[in-house]
């Protein structure tokens, strides 16, 4: 590795430095405009020096550079980086696998020269499974890490390091310049999340890729899918049929609904995997279960006539309809005391399981309120031994804490409270039962909160209170709970409800630009975070949004490039 692990940052402006690549220019706001400090990266990373002189340019005879034994993952990111490259570029950037070992020993001018390389470095083991360094002069880029997941994360660096053009579908004039660099870098929290509802409304295999792809840029590597809820249930289960073919049917609103069949399901996963992100699918319980209620009337038979839930306990409105399609909460239950609901989890956990490679299982738990308090506990030990029946890790909302978990389980911390108030206690329950905790509070990071009263108009909810883009940002984690800090707290999740938004423009409106802060809450670190400095890198990736088709919300509080 070139570089050490110690922060430099530049002091004065970098354009100053950079003139040179004119082309640079094209990465900041047009003159007139405040400019970052440096080039403007999400999520900033941990180091970063600008090098005097000349960048390095992407020209047509570039190459990708592997070492002759480079692993199949390897490979793989070296490809990903071409296929993002070439639509705007128009450029074949061939992937090329090389003697990197020998070319290091004896070095080879002639070939090593317009070239961007990936390499595996065990030194940089040291940066974790995530880290990675990059360093770009005349004549090369070149991305170390210790794994193909470091390389990964480095390359999304290299996009945002080129012009805004490169994320344009067709071929754009370039020039392609990466400024010269040296960046050490890796995330300050294991777990950087997104959840999406495809309860509330569903959203197709199409849309949901579309939003990997935006978390993928943006170094998240989590993505928790909500797949069932009072309105609809969004996953096949083989051995219980009736769960997508009646309780998919629908939405909220009334419309069609929907659902994943295992084999989209599966699909979704391995994309997710592809961009190193790891997919938690949860299945509400005991709260939040009308979808199942009215897919199999066997699961209702605590209630008077075997009735859904809504039926009798969502309003008068609703004691004679099929579905419920409302965005109330809190009215349904599972049956606690009928050993077939324990059949139906135990078959549901199992399905979805067996096609789930990653470790964990969200159980919900949260607003269970027609379950009393002995009965909630009974029902989550139960689930607690099949989710580790089954292999996998359990997490819930924070909610969870209530029942006799095991340590290493995860709760999700989701309300509003802060410093010692109350509503931060199942949050401290959680971790003095040795859980980890992921940070959601719904007044920060709920991207179905409204920026501002009344914006945007048609999508959204405010019993959060509205959630600006700077209010989104400027909180730390390990500081917003009393008793609960970075020993405890995994990360940052960043949950997008889906009472009000139909398709995948509206989640984009919601999710951006809010989203993009919470990447970096979850991977720089603290100290390095400060408003003023950030929004205007935020305002950086407007045009590169407005070159993806981003339909992102232009908040005030951001020096769009264009005045917004
Ligand atoms: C609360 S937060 C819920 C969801 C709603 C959301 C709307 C949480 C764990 N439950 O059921 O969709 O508010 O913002």
């Amino acid at each position: 590795m070139s570089s050490t692990g110690t922060s430099i940052r530049m002091p004065t402006p970098w354009l100053a430095v950079a003139l040179a690549a004119a082309t640079v220019l094209a990465l900041v706001a047009p003159a007139g405009a405040q400019e970052p400090a440096e080039p403007p990266i999400i999520p900033r990373p941990v180091s970063l020096e600008l090098l005097p002189g000349e960048g390095f340019q992407l020209t047509r005879t570039t190459r990708i550079v592997v070492d002759v034994r480079a692993p199949d993952d390897v490979v793989d990111v070296a490809r990903h980086l071409r296929d993002l490259l070439r639509p705007a570029t128009g450029f074949a950037l061939p992937v090329t696998r090389r003697s990197l070992a020998w070319e290091d020993e004896h070095g080879r001018p002639d070939t090593r020269h317009n070239q961007i390389v990936f390499a595996l470095d065990g030194d940089a083991g040291s940066l974790g499974r995530e880290g990675y360094t990059l360093d770009s002069s005349p004549h090369e880029v070149r991305i170390e890490a210790g794994t193909a997941e470091g390389l990964f994360r480095g390359l999304q660096t290299l996009r945002q390091l080129l012009p805004p053009e490169i994320e344009a579908a067709t071929p754009q004039d370039g020039p392609w310049t990466v400024p010269a660099v040296s960046i050490v870098d890796y995330p300050r929290y294991e777990w950087r999340g997104a959840h999406l509802d495809v309860a509330r409304h569903f959203l197709t295999v199409e849309e949901v890729k579309r939003y990997i792809d935006l978390l993928a840029q943006y170094k998240f590597n989590r993505f928790h899918l909500h797949l069932s809820d009072d309105q609809g249930w969004r996953i096949e289960i083989t051995s219980w049929p009736n769960l997508t073919a009646i309780g998919g049917s629908t939405e909220v609103g009334g419309g069609p609904g929907g659902y994943f069949t295992q084999e989209d399901y599966v699909e979704l996963v391995e994309y997710a995997a592809e961009r190193y992100i790891t997919v938690v699918p949860e299945i509400d319980t005991p709260g939040h279960t009308n979808a199942a209620e009215v897919s199999y009337p066997e699961l209702n038979s605590c209630r008077p006539d075997n009735l859904p839930s809504h039926r009798l306990y969502a309003g008068s409105q609703w004691a004679n309809q099929p579905f419920y399609t409302g965005t109330g909460v809190g009215f349904s239950s599972l049956c606690v005391h009928d050993p077939v609901t324990y059949e139906f989890m135990e078959d549901v956990i199992s399905e979805i399981a067996a096609i789930t490679p990653g470790p964990y299982f969200h159980i919900g738990g949260d607003e269970a309120y027609q379950t009393p308090e002995a009965d909630y506990v009974m029902f989550m030990d139960r689930m607690r031994d099949i989710i580790a029946a089954n292999g996998k890790t359990m997490m819930g909302w924070a909610e969870v804490a209530r029942a006799n978990t095991l340590p290493g389980s995860i709760a999700q911390h989701w309300s509003t409270a802060t410093g010692g108030q109350a509503g931060g206690n199942l949050a401290r329950t959680a971790v003095a039962k040795g859980m980890k905790v992921v940070m959601s509070p719904a007044n920060r990071v709920y991207m179905d909160m409204k920026y501002a009263p009344g914006v945007p108009p048609n999508l959204g909810l405010t019993w959060a209170g509205t959630v600006s883009v700077m209010r989104s940002y400027t909180w730390d984690p390990g500081a917003h709970i009393d008793g609960v800090t970075d020993e405890h707290v995994l990360g940052v999740e960043a949950p997008l409800w889906t009472e009000t938004i139909a398709n995948i423009d509206h989640a984009e409106t919601m999710a951006y630009p809010r989203l993009a802060g919470v990447a970096e809450i979850g991977w720089t670190p603290q100290a390095d975070r400060d408003w003023e400095e950030y929004r205007l890198r935020l305002a950086a990736q407007g045009p590169r949004w407005d070159l993806m088709g981003v339909d992102y919300y232009r908040a005030p509080d951001v020096p769009w490039p264009d005045g917004g």
